[in-house]
């Protein structure tokens, strides 16, 4: 396998220099993005550092060791694609010049074109080096954080990896959902209705049959980035579609119990059985959007029949909170590019950019810019922008700008709605709209219908020959280091003589 990373926009053939999470933790040490935090404890300072790392940009990627009641060595790892440079390494991407670009420029070229390529299933992983079965299952051996002040109980499953076979077609989904510690035996799994892996569950109930799981709790960084990305299509295995990205096959192992092909890579993994008839109360949970959720009633429960680990296991976690969170980081270059990709397949042409900003946990707004080539064209791209695949779930407002707007500068998005939009004519409503139980702003019992705010900030058609010119900006660097001596912080001495000229400079 190549070692070598790839710069963006090189030729893409080659794949990440890390096989498993152990290496992908050696790596980003050694590029200093790394920590480790010894004696925190698993009831309050893991949750409250990590909320920390959330709020500063570039913060490391934290291992939690030495955790009080447990074992040395049984470990939590915090905030892993949580900074451009790591995403970088998770992907192969050489970490050189303008990151967001770079990033951007990847998944462009990777999502046009992906080619899935299905696991190969070999014989041995690590994480047999330690099998656990009956009374031995206890899933509070493992140091699973509180991770918000107000949850009602220890998350073991935050950056997970659920994976379920569809009875119809034998595909194996992959998708992150959380999971509760309810008994030694017992995870509570809140998976919301619409996410491929509720329609499968359901498929179970309607059969009245049990529904094989494995939840891998500790998992490597890019498999992780394909579980929770929305918008990979129903029916397409997440897991050969990460090895399409990573451009060589998962190695997989089949679980003892259920035959579901679990990562190699994988550090603690829980394999069992969901009774679909079964539901539970579970949480409440801090959740992406920055509120606690109870699921009231409408969890499922994984019954884990064996738990595998490798020696000195490390979990993964990602417990979100209020956006923007790693996550955020991380899913916004991957949804905003996975959205231009649908948009561009739907049929809707000259669509520059779209951003999913982690300022709105990357769901609460889709800014698209498009090129307008024809009347209509810009309300095709919003209605279309707020129901694909990877915006439909959880979505409030999709703003549309012309393609003089920078979709990632929130100020331009800001002033082209402010001054380019009559809100009588370029405001529109859509009902009924795909959203979940955890949307605050729905009442209980709305059946998690809410409704979509479109705005149409662009120029509109009919003025658009004789809209008014905005102002230039000229360019700001040239102009500033023209004018620098006014930005100066003064040394403190009053001296009104210090007086400059635009030709002498400082005086
Ligand atoms: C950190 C994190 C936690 C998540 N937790 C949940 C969850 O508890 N329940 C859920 O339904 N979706 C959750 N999601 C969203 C799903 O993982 C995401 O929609 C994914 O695409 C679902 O995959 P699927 O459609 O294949 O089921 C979470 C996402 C992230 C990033
Ligand atoms: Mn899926």
């Amino acid at each position: 396998m190549p070692k070598s990373a790839v710069r963006a926009g090189d030729d893409l053939d080659s794949t990440p220099a890390w096989h498993d999470l152990r290496e992908w933790m050696e790596q980003a040490d050694r590029i200093g993005e790394l920590r480790t935090v010894r004696g925190a404890s698993w009831q309050d300072d893991i949750g409250n550092v990590t909320a920390l790392l959330d709020s500063v940009e570039g913060s490391p990627a934290v291992v939690f060791d030495e955790i009080p009641e447990y074992q040395k060595g049984y470990r939590v790892l915090v905030n892993a694609n949580g900074s451009k440079r790591r995403q970088c390494l998770t992907l192969g991407i050489e970490p050189a010049g303008d990151l967001d670009s770079a990033l951007l420029d990847f998944w462009r070229g990777v999502l046009v074109d992906l080619q899935p390529i299905p696991p190969r299933v070999i014989n041995s992983a690590p994480f047999f080096e330690n099998s656990l079965e009956g009374d031995r299952v206890d899933l509070a051996s493992f140091p699973a954080p509180r991770w918000h002040p107000g949850d009602g109980g220890r998350y073991l499953a935050t950056a997970n990896l659920t994976l379920l076979r569809d009875p119809e077609t034998g595909v194996v989904n992959a998708g992150t959902y959380r999971g509760q510690i309810l008994g030694p035996a017992e995870l509570g799994i809140y998976c919301s209705p619409g996410h491929h892996g509720r329609l499968i569950i359901d498929k179970y109930a309607k059969r009245q049959e049990p529904c094989p799981v494995v939840s891998v709790v500790g998992v490597d960084p890019l498999l992780f980035v394909a579980s929770c990305a929305e918008g990979i299509a129903f029916g397409q295995s997440e897991l050969d579609w990460a090895a399409g990205i990573r451009k060589s096959a998962i190695d997989v192992v089949l679980g003892p119990k259920t035959g579901l092909p679990i990562p190699a890579s994988s550090e603690i993994v829980l394999e069992g059985w969901i009774d679909p008839s079964e539901l539970r109360d579970e949480g409440p949970y801090g959740e992406w959007h920055g509120y606690y959720s109870a699921s009231g009633g409408r969890s499922q429960v994984i019954k884990v029949e064996a738990i595998y680990h490798r020696d000195e296991p490390i979990i993964t976690g990602c417990p979100q909170g209020r956006p923007p969170h790693e996550d955020n980081y991380f899913l916004a270059y991957l949804k905003s590019v996975l959205a231009e990709t649908q948009l561009a397949a739907a049929g809707v042409p000259n669509v520059q950019a779209v951003w999913c900003p982690p300022e709105f946990g990357n769901r609460l707004m889709t800014i698209v810019s498009i090129e307008q080539k024809y009347p209509g064209h810009a309300m095709q791209a919003g209605l279309v922008a707020g129901q694909l695949g990877s915006t439909a779930y959880g979505g409030r407002f999709v703003v549309i700008v012309d393609e003089d707007i920078d979709v990632h500068d929130l100020q331009a998005v800001r002033w082209a709605v402010a001054t380019r939009m009559d809100p009588q004519r370029d405001a529109h409503v859509i009902t009924r709209s795909w959203s979940s139980s955890l949307d605050t702003a729905i009442a209980p019992g709305s059946h998690s219908l809410n409704s979509r705010l479109i705005l149409d900030a662009t120029r509109p058609w009919e003025q658009r020959s004789d809209f008014p010119t905005p102002i230039a900006r000229q360019s700001p660097e040239a102009i500033r280091h023209k004018w620098q001596w006014l930005f100066e912080v003064p040394d403190g001495r009053s001296d009104s003589s210090s007086n400059h000229s635009a030709h002498g400079g400082a005086s």
